[in-house]
This record gives C-alpha cells, structure tokens and sequence, in this order.
C-alpha cells in the first residue's frame, strides 16, 4: 500500500501496479499482444501473478475447456488444428494453450504445433500460445490455468488446452479441463499399456487418430475394451476414430466434445468439478506461497542443505527439520 501522503511520484510499487492494471485493462479489451504479455509473465512465476490475477477479476465462468491429451506424435496438434477449424465456421473464437513440460519454448515438438496450427494464424478468433516451464508459481497446472482465466477474460468462448505426454504433470494440467479428449494411434499398444490407468481414468472422449493406418479395427477393438472396463459413470465415454490430417470424423470428435459439455452442465457435475480444481489451485498456491514465505524468512539453500545433511546423516528427522524450520521463521518475522 501506498504511504500516506505519496502522491504517486515515484513509488516504485504503485507504479508496478497502475502497469499492471492497464496491462489487464487491455487484456479485458481482447488486446492480443497483452494477453501474450500476462502469460509471460505467468509463465515466468513473475511476482505480479497475483496483482494480475485478481485485476483480471474472479472470473468464475470460465469459458468450456478442453484438454486433448496422449503420447507425443499421436496426432493431436493435428486434431486441434481441425477442430478449431469447426469451431470458426461456427463463429465460435478459441484460445489454445500447448503445454509442454518437457521442452524449452524454442523446441522441436512446440515449433511443429506452430506450423501445424499456421492455417489459423492472421485470423483474430484464435489465440495459439505454448508454455513450457516448470518453474510457475503453484506449478505447470496453476499456471495454465491462470493463462486459461486470461484468455476467458480477453473473450475466447472455447478454450484447448493440449497436453504432451502422459506422465504426472500432463495428467495435472489435464485435470484442468473439463472435457479431456486422450489421442491415441493405432501400434502404440506397448506404450498405451503402460500407461493405461492414468489415462482410461482422466478420459471423456477416446480418440483413436491415424486411422488410416494399418491395425486400427484391431486397435480400436482393444481401446473399447478397455473403455467399457473402467470406471462405471454417469458419463459413457465414447471412442471415436479420426484422420486429422484429413479431417475424417472431426464433426463427430467436435458433437462428443459439445454434448460433454452440456452434459456436464445439466448434471451438476460442472460445478463439482470446478470446485474440486479449486481447491486443487488453492491448495498448490498456497504450499508455494508458503514456501516462499518460508526461503524469505531464512530457509534459504545454504540453510536447506545444511538441513537435508543433517536429515541424511541420521542426525535430525524431517519432521523435526520442519519444526525448527517453522520456528526459524516464526522468529525472524518478530524481529522484522
Ligand atoms: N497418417 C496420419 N498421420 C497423421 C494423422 N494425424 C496426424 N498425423 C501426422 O502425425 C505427425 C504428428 O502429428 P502432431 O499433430 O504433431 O502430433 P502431436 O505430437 O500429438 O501433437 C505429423 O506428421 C502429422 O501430420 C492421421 O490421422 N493420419
Ligand atoms: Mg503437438
């Protein structure tokens, strides 16, 4: 807060703040180049998340979300690409997060989707936007999650996100949308196998893409077997064969996708899952919030490695590190 009597000359902070609110007023205006700024800045677990955040307003109607999900190369850039392109001969506008946790920005797999995805490009109903890092505040799922509430705040009416891999934090940043669509292709039954559970249990729509490819009866035989076996819901999941590439069974992916969300919407189950990610993102804010509290108020790497020495020796418990952890910084917040 501003000292009494400033009259905004200088207050490094109130400056940093009347920026960012202008940043967000142009955001709310569908701005596009400001839109790409706040994610930046998200992306970059800058300090003003939260001054941007709670500018852009709590947006709690979020526009729909969509996550595509699935092995790398299965297809689904490919798949988004067309899916988008229903979408705009709707009229409908839509914002596309690609979240990569493994590559760096400048990557192989994200410079593909751009190219995959330049047919939109120069059309203003479409946002396509890549994050990449690891290190945002609350981790990659809070992070996207925060971009998503920004594209909803500049007006996009559908939101993609697409998830590489399937490992833990793809499935987290999956968990962030509301209708997750898993991508998978024809001979990737080894590797499906492995990791089946995770994702039979995240899917809504089963898309079985490249199915001009050799085994695809077969392959979309076994993923149905696997469907009708999981989890018994409300909602049947349905399979679906697609060819991205020529844009075979995109209105029949896009109609799963629309009476998904619909379905979630009249059973109730979109506001229990909404509340369900809230708690997930206050939960995840706060453990980072806190931790930064905690390297603030003296646990700082020299401090933490001469605990973790302490701990691997024997010497400490780690319940007992946390303790005096806590008691560090409860006593240098009285001294300041
Ligand atoms: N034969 C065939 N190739 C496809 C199909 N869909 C995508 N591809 C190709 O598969 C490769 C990987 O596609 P991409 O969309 O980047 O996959 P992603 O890594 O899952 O995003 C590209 O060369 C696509 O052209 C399909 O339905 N059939
Ligand atoms: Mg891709």
């Amino acid at each position: 807060m501003p000292a009494a009597g400033d009259h905004g000359s200088g207050n490094p902070r109130d400056e940093q703040c009347r920026e960012i609110s202008s940043l967000v007023e142009k955001v709310l205006g569908g701005d596009l180049r400001a839109l790409a700024r706040s994610i930046s800045l998200i992306e970059n677990g800058s300090a003003d998340v939260s001054e941007i955040m709670r500018s852009a307003g709590a947006t709690t109607d979020l526009a729909p979300i969509v996550g595509v999900t699935g092995p790398s190369g299965a297809g689904k850039s490919s798949l988004v690409d067309a899916l988008v392109a229903v979408y705009r001969r709707a009229g409908v506008t839509v914002g596309i997060l690609a979240v990569d946790p493994t590559s760096p920005v400048t990557g192989g797999a994200l410079l593909g989707d751009r190219v995959r995805m330049s047919r939109h490009s120069g059309d203003a109903g479409v946002f396509v936007r890549s994050m990449a890092t690891r290190g945002a505040l609350g981790g990659l799922a809070a992070a996207a999650y925060d971009a998503l509430v920004l594209m909803t705040a500049a007006g996009f009416d559908r939101l993609i996100v697409e998830t590489v891999g399937v490992g833990q934090d793809e499935v987290d940043v999956a968990g962030v949308a509301d209708t997750t669509c898993v991508v998978l292709t024809p001979g990737a039954g080894d590797e499906v196998q492995a990791i089946k559970a995770g994702i039979l249990e995240v899917g809504d729509v089963f898309v079985l893409n490249k199915a001009d490819l050799a085994g695809a009866e077969q392959a979309e035989a076994q993923l149905r077997a696997w469907v009708s076996g999981a989890k018994e819901e409300a909602w049947t999941a349905p399979v679906l064969r697609t060819v991205a590439t020529s844009e075979e069974g995109i209105e029949e992916l896009h109609d799963a996708v629309e009476r998904h969300t619909s379905w979630l919407r009249s059973s109730g189950e979109a506001s229990s899952k909404r509340r369900a990610l809230a708690r997930l993102r206050l939960h995840s804010l706060l453990r980072d919030r806190l931790f930064r509290l905690a390297r603030a108020g003296g646990f700082d790497r020299a401090r933490e490695a001469e605990l973790v020495e302490a701990i691997a020796n024997g010497e400490l418990g780690a319940h007992g590190a946390v303790e005096r952890i806590i008691a560090e910084i409860s006593t240098s917040e009285e001294n300041s």
